[in-house]
């Protein structure tokens, strides 16, 4: 693939990197993206039916149920080409911010250090009550697992619609773009807010943006660099481009 002789000068020199990742960087992992409309994970569902508070009240069963399936799925993948390619980039790079949307914690196990995970980690489980994190919980298929501490539902330890973000990773993310050089959209449709705001952040800072996805987003007509292709094929060739 042939870059823009520009980027790849600026990438060179640059020393304060930010990447947005989002289910699109998963997707050549075999994990299923939001929006797509044949596999999507929400094709056969909305997503306030099942990734919401009010999902969750309403029928707490089908929602961790759903959450069992995806947590089954994530352990049956590994990261793909475009997961160790920001590795690659990461080690170049002086300052590197990796914030994630994505709750299936593959750029950790392909080991990127400086994640932020926006919408949680749906491989943890904590007391909807309590808040307690706990990694067992009973394997009774009829009802929802209870907290050990105070017999309250558990959940995902995932950032539902409705909910706040992680406040930490939240304010690091939006100072992280803010300062960047260079911001990555990756694999993301720009829908989900507030994370989608933050490459408007990095870009009214002066920011290059580059877009990395397999179709247009709204985000399109707004970046300096914009990549129509699968980030497990374009990450390799650009981590190359800088060796
Ligand atoms: C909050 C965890 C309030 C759970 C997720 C109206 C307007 C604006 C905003 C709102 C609104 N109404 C409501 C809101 C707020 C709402 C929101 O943004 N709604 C959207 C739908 C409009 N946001 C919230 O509720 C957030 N909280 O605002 O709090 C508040 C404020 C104060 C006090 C209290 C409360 C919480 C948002 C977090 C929701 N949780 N995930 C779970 O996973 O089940 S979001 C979920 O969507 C995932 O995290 C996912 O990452 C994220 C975004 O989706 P994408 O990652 O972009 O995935 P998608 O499929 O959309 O796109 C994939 C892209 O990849 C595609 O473009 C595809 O072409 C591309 N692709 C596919 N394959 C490849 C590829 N690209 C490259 N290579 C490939 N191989
Ligand atoms: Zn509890």
């Amino acid at each position: 693939m042939n870059f823009p002789p520009d980027l790849i000068r600026f990438l060179t020199k640059t020393e304060r990197i930010v990447v947005l990742t989002g289910a699109g960087v998963s997707q050549e992992s075999g994990l299923s993206t939001f929006r797509d409309s044949q596999d999507g994970l929400w094709a056969r569902y909305k997503p306030e039916d099942l990734a919401s508070p009010e999902a969750f009240t309403r029928d707490p069963k089908l929602v961790w149920d759903w959450y069992a399936w995806r947590r089954e799925a994530i352990k049956g993948v590994r990261p793909n080409a475009g997961h160790y390619a920001l590795v690659e980039m990461e080690k170049k790079i002086t300052e590197f911010t990796l914030i994630t949307q994505n709750v299936d914690g593959l750029h950790c196990l392909a080991g990127s250090k400086n994640v932020l995970e926006l919408h949680g980690n749906v491989l943890r489980v904590r007391c909807a009550d309590c808040g307690t994190l706990t990694g067992t919980w009973g394997d009774d298929t009829e009802s929802v697992p209870r907290c050990e501490k105070c017999d309250g539902l558990l959940r995902p330890d995932v950032v539902w619609f409705g909910e706040s973000l992680p406040r930490a990773e939240l304010e690091s993310a939006v100072s992280a773009a803010r300062e960047a050089q260079i911001f990555f959209s990756i694999g993301t449709s720009g829908v989900v807010q507030p994370a989608a705001a933050l490459a408007h952040a990095a870009r009214n800072n002066g920011s290059v943006i580059v877009e990395i996805n397999a179709e247009p987003t709204p985000l399109t007509p707004k970046v300096d660099f914009a990549f129509h292709g699968k980030s497990g094929e374009i990450l390799p060739e650009l981590v190359k481009a800088l060796t």
